[in-house]
């Protein structure tokens, strides 16, 4: 049996994601937790490249987040795993995977902008995981600051059950410190000590009434949390005064973790003010790895659905769900478990990939820095060495108990751009590093141009391949050019068709043949492609129909159009002949890689384009010419909203017409209007633009 350390009993973990918009202050949230669990014993401020979260040099250079770090802290006796995720699109994959192994998030806004359009993305993808959410309004020191503006911006764009526990003491400059209006005293926070010093005192008069008014909706709003419980509601109505902490904090948990509500906080991390509760909040109100319960798995064998149990005795299943490669020790994947205990030596099965893995080390991560252990247990978050085949999204498991965990999924890269190394050696250098940060990163693509044999690096934006650009040149030393950005288009095809193909060569000595028939019809839109084979009775020997399907993916990685990846297709290999003498792997996958393009030319394929979701804050003066030209980039508006004297819409525009995007509504707008845009969804493009593209 394990012998979990008391402050690790599963009651009293917790595995917390940061996420937010970009700059909203996730990371100096975080560097202050690490301040006051006493994790550091000095602050490290991102603006000065010098915050422990951020370790990669291209953080502490740009000053912003762009991979997820993950790190352990103690607070009263509890242990916090957390992870500190980018706020900037481009790494939104971060993002996602960091929310499917965590059990629970803190949403940090900033008092002065409320919910951005970034906060917005992050929000929906964890309404996607059902990860039960808290929140805290940071920047309560800066001009404009405006907590209760925050509030209602979350209730009317997230629709988030949104209210608050606290009252701000002081503004701006001024702001001092909070209410819990629970408790119902004052926090004030002592500069001298970096904020870790903080006197609880009486509210202070002039917001007295303020509160105790808040306090009774908020009482309110709890007793809608769970109709059953009458002796809470009973105390709202009839004695609020008799309602200890307690009993509050434990319906506000149970409204939290069955997500009902989101409680929200406020502070100010860089001036230190505001951690403490919210660590509290988050020990008090966040799910244990228990409260999230049993986990769904796919018995391999059976295909039956397991119920996967939160112990540390039962056998192992755990996620993959980052694969980072480390200077030191070489290649990290982390993992969450779901059920079970993680051994150092143990041999695993990858159930995904259908290979076995042995774990030569294990290591508890904080940032960079790495902590060896001799086993993890259930609703831990591990980083593991000696994985060999495991990459981001598969599921790791007991030898005795095969199962599939739920997938991740990942979004499909919308720019590209060719890179070609600048000498001989390089060119190796360039293959290791690329197939290195493909494995790091799913949604980094790494493909070959087949007219020009140039290598094309495909990703989520601009600033997503600049990154892997650097990191190409300094971690793994390559000298390369790489072209202008460009947009990254697909092809699909909108009817079903067939294909017949036969590959016979007899020239002298021993020929090559091949006979393959293929059907192919469109798949749901986002479903990727499917392969199978169909044959029976042996037209196509046993042994030659993985080298059919090889070829069948193969040929569909280069569409017929302009030599895009085709997606969204179901393709069965349906019939076919062979040559005892003359047939063979690598005919057979020659020949199923020409069908299916013989197939896709049956199919009344299309050009498909990334449509980005533009958000625009323009001044209501400029609002005619920037929605103007929005129209004349082939933009739908979708939505419009007012709000502090902006009007803010929303709306869908092709990425290939938004280059130059930012100087233009600088013009338009005076330099008043900015903007944001994440990758929204892949669309059809019009006749004439398909005809344009092909001719490139
Ligand atoms: N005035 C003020 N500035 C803050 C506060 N919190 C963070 N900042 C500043 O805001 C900037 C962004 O903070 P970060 O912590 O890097 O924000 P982030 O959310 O981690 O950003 P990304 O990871 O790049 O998405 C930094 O310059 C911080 O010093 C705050 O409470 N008040
Ligand atoms: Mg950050």
């Amino acid at each position: 049996m394990s012998q979990r350390p008391k402050e690790d009993q599963l009651d009293k973990v917790r595995n917390i994601g940061i996420m937010a918009h970009i700059d909203a202050g996730k990371t100096t949230c975080t560097e202050r937790i690490l301040y006051y669990c006493g994790r550091v014993h000095r602050i490290g401020e991102v603006h000065e490249g010098a915050a422990t979260m951020d370790f990669m040099e291209q953080e502490q250079e740009r000053g912003i987040t762009i991979t997820s770090a993950a790190t352990t802290v103690y607070w009263e006796g509890s242990k916090i795993n957390i992870i500190d995720t980018p706020g900037h699109v481009d790494f939104t994959v971060e993002v996602e995977r960091s929310l499917r192994v965590l059990d629970g998030s803190v949403a940090v806004f900033s008092a002065v902008d409320g919910v951005q359009p970034q906060s917005e993305t992050v929000w929906r993808q964890a309404d996607r995981y059902n990860v039960p959410r808290i929140a805290f309004v940071n920047k309560m020191d800066r001009v404009g600051a405006d907590y209760f503006y925050c509030i209602d911006s979350m209730r009317e764009k997230l629709g988030a059950n949104a209210f608050a526990v606290q009252h701000p003491i002081g503004s701006e400059n001024d702001f001092r410190g909070m209410v819990d209006l629970i408790k119902m005293k004052a926090y004030i926070f002592k500069d001298e000590t970096m904020g870790a010093e903080y006197i609880l005192e009486d509210i202070p008069a002039d917001i007295k009434d303020k509160c105790e008014e808040l306090r009774a909706s908020l009482l309110e709003e709890l007793a809608t949390v769970d109709e059953t419980n009458e002796v809470f509601m009973m105390k709202v109505l009839e004695d609020p005064d008799s309602l200890t902490e307690d009993e509050i904090h434990t319906v506000i948990r149970q409204g939290v973790i069955s997500n009902k509500i989101n409680p929200v906080l406020c502070g100010t991390a860089f001036k230190n003010k505001g951690i403490q509760p919210l660590l509290d909040a988050i020990l008090k109100w966040m799910p244990s790895p228990l409260d999230r319960g049993t986990i769904k798995g796919i018995n391999v064998d059976t295909d039956e659905e397991m119920k996967l149990e939160p112990k540390d005795d039962a056998p192992l299943a755990a996620l993959a769900f980052k694969v980072m490669t480390d200077p030191y020790v070489g290649r990290l994947t982390f993992v969450r478990i779901y059920s079970g205990t993680l051994k150092k030596g143990m041999t695993l099965i990858n159930t995904t990939k259908g290979k076995k893995e042995r774990i030569s080390r294990l290591l508890e991560m904080h940032a960079n820095q790495r902590k060896d252990r001799d086993e993890f247990y259930t609703g831990d978050i591990a980083a593991c060495i000696g994985l060999k085949n495991t990459s981001t999204g598969d599921t790791l498991c007991a030898e005795s108990q095969p199962l599939l965990l739920e997938k991740m999924e990942f979004p499909e890269p919308v720019i590209s751009m060719a890179i070609e190394p600048k000498s001989k050696p390089d060119r190796e250098k360039l293959s290791m590093a690329l197939s290195a940060l493909s494995e790091e990163d799913p949604t980094f693509r790494v493909s070959t141009n087949e007219e020009t044999g140039q290598t094309i690096i495909a990703g989520m934006g601009e600033l997503h391949l600049d990154v892997l650009k650097d990191r190409m040149m300094r971690e793994f030393g390559v000298e390369a050019n790489v072209g202008k950005p460009q947009v990254s288009y697909k092809e699909t095809i909108t009817q079903p068709g067939k294909s017949e193909t036969k590959y016979v060569k007899q020239s002298g000595g021993r020929g090559q043949y091949a006979h393959v028939c293929l059907e192919i019809e469109p798949n749901e839109t986002g479903k990727g492609n499917e392969v199978v084979s169909k044959i029976v009775g042996g037209v196509i020997p046993r042994e030659y129909i993985p080298a059919c399907i090889k070829g069948v993916e193969e040929g569909l990685t280069s569409g017929v159009l302009a030599g895009y990846n085709l997606v969204d297709t179901k393709v069965a290999i349906v019939f076919g002949s062979f040559h005892e003498v003359d047939s063979n792997e690598m005919a057979f996958k020659i020949c199923a890689s020409m069908s299916i393009k013989e197939a896709a030319r049956a199919s009344k394929p299309v050009i498909l384009e990334p449509i980005m979701k533009v958000v625009v804050t323009t001044p209501e003066a400029s609002l005619g010419d920037v929605m103007g030209d929005i129209n004349r980039r082939r933009g739908k508006i979708m939505n419009q909203t007012s709000a502090k004297a902006v009007i803010i819409f929303e709306a869908e525009v092709p990425l290939s017409e938004m280059f130059g995007y930012s100087t233009q509504l600088r013009s338009l707008s005076s330099g008043r209007a900015n903007y944001t845009m994440e990758p929204g969804h892949f669309e059809r493009v019009p006749t004439k633009i398909q005809e344009e593209i092909m001719k490139k």
